[in-house]
C-alpha cells in the first residue's frame, strides 16, 4: 500500500507512535509518505519506502496566525495526486483529522477518492479536544473518517462519551519494538550514578502539569528515606525549572539528576529499577511501555488506559492520582531483593504483548477493510 502518514513530528508519544508504525510499515514494503511540518524525530535514517513531505507554511503581513491547517490540506492534495497514494492515516485529531476531510473533498472534485484513517491518541479527545472551542471540529472529523481506531479502550469510551458520535472506533494499541528497547549492559552508568549500590527511580516525560512530576519527586523523597535511592528525570518542558528549584528547596538535588530530552532513553532504562508515571490523565502511557520492556515494572495511577497496561501485583503497582504514599509503598514493595527479580521478568513479558510484529498486523487489516469498504 501507498499510505501518506499525518502527525506531530515532535517528540509527543502520538508523533513518535506514528513514526514508528511508519518505519514499521515500511519494513514490510509498504511506501510511507510522511506529511508533516517537521522531519519527524525519530525519522534519522534512510530507507527506500520512506519519504518525506514537507509543509510549507507561508507568513503574510495579513495573516495574525499563519493557516497551517489550509496548508496541511493543499500538501496532502498534492502529495495524494503526486504519489498516487491509497489512504491518508491521520494521528491526532487536531487539526489532522479536519485538514483530511478538506483534503478529501478537494480531491473528490478531482475524481479521487482517497480514504482517511484518523487515530485518537488521548489529549486531542481528553484535554484539548473536548474543549468547547474545538468541539464541533472533533466530533465531526472523526464522524466523517473512513476509519477511527483509538489507542486504548478507556480512550474509545472516553471518545463514545464526550462526543456525538456515530462511527465504529475501533481499540488498536500502541506497540514497542523489542529490538530497540531492550535491557541492555550499562554496568558502567549504573556505577556512576548509584556508586554505593542504591536504587534508581526514573520518570520520562514532557514535563507538563498533567504529567504530576512533583508527585515523581514525593514518591522519590518518601522511598530515599527508607533505602538509598537516585532518581533520573528524562525529558523537558514547562515543569521542569519549578521541579529544579523544589529539589534545591528539599535538598535532594545531589540524588536526582536531570538528563533533559535525551533520545536513547533504552540506555537509561536498562539500569533503572522502577519507572514512575502518576499522571492526572494517560490514554496509554508509551513511555512506561517503553520502560516494561527495558524490563523495568512500573508504579503509574490508575487512570485512562494505564490499567489495560500495567498489572497491578504483577508488573508494577496502579494507585489514585495524587496518592504518593501508596505509590511509595509499593516501589519500596518492588525494591525488596525478593521481589525485584520476578517484578522485572513480569514486566518484559507484559511488554512482548505489545510487539511491534503482533500489532502492526491489526493496522494492516485495518486499512484493508477500509479500502474494501471505500
Ligand atoms: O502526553 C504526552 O506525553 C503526549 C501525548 C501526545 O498527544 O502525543 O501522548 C498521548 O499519546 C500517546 C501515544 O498514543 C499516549 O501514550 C499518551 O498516553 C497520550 N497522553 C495522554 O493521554 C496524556
Amino acid at each position: 500500500m501507498k499510505i501518506g502518514i499525518i502527525c506531530y513530528p515532535t517528540y509527543g508519544g502520538s508523533g513518535v507512535v506514528a513514526t514508528e508504525l511508519g518505519k514499521a510499515l515500511a519494513r514490510e514494503g509498504h511506501e510511507i509518505h510522511f506529511i508533516t511540518y517537521e522531519q519527524p524525530t525519530r525519522l534519522d535514517y534512510f530507507d527506500e519506502n520512506l519519504y518525506y513531505h514537507k509543509v510549507d507554511i507561508r507568513t503574510y503581513p495579513l495573516f495574525k496566525y499563519p493557516p497551517y491547517e489550509l496548508a496541511l490540506a493543499s500538501r496532502m492534495v498534492n502529495v495524494v495526486q503526486m504519489e498516487k497514494l491509497d489512504l491518508l492515516h491521520v494521528h491526532y485529531a487536531i487539526p489532522h483529522a479536519s485538514a483530511a476531510y478538506m483534503a478529501k473533498n478537494i480531491l473528490k472534485t478531482k475524481g479521487i477518492n482517497i480514504p482517511v484513517v484518523t487515530t485518537l491518541h488521548g489529549t486531542d479527545i481528553t484535554l484539548v479536544g473536548k474543549d468547547e472551542t474545538y468541539e464541533p471540529v472533533v466530533s465531526f472529523s472523526i464522524n466523517q473518517s473512513d476509519g477511527v481506531t483509538a489507542v486504548s479502550a478507556d480512550l474509545k469510551q472516553d471518545t463514545l462519551n464526550h462526543f456525538d458520535i456515530n462511527t465504529d472506533i475501533e481499540v488498536i494499541p500502541n506497540f514497542i519494538d523489542l529490538k530497540r528497547f531492550r535491557k541492555q549492559r550499562k554496568d558502567h552508568f549504573k556505577r556512576a550514578i548509584c556508586p554505593n549500590g542504591e536504587k534508581l527511580l526514573v520518570h520520562a516525560s514532557n514535563f507538563r502539569k498533567v504529567k504530576r512530576v512533583n508527585d515523581v519527586i514525593k514518591v522519590f523523597c518518601r522511598v530515599n528515606k527508607e533505602l538509598p535511592a537516585k532518581l533520573l528525570l528524562v525529558g523537558d518542558g514547562p515543569e521542569r525549572t519549578q521541579i529544579e528549584e523544589k529539589c534545591m528547596e528539599m535538598g535532594i538535588f545531589e540524588d536526582v539528576r536531570f538528563l533533559g530530552k535525551l533520545e536513547p532513553i533504552e540506555e537509561v532504562l536498562s539500569v533503572s529499577d522502577v519507572f514512575i508515571m502518576p499522571s492526572e490523565k494517560e490514554s496509554f502511557g508509551l513511555a512506561a511501555l517503553e520502560a516494561l520492556a527495558c524490563e523495568v515494572p512500573i508504579i503509574t495511577s490508575n487512570v485512562g488506559g494505564l490499567p489495560e497496561l500495567n498489572l497491578h501485583g504483577v508488573t508494577g503497582f496502579l494507585s489514585n492520582v495524587g496518592d504518593v504514599e501508596d505509590m511509595a509503598k509499593n516501589t519500596l514493595h518492588i525494591l525488596k531483593e525478593e521481589n525485584l527479580t520476578k517484578f522485572k521478568t513480569n514486566a518484559l513479558k507484559r511488554a512482548k504483548e505489545f510487539d511491534v510484529k503482533k500489532i502492526l498486523p491489526l493496522y494492516e487489516n485495518f486499512y484493508h477493510k477500509i479500502l474494501n469498504k471505500s
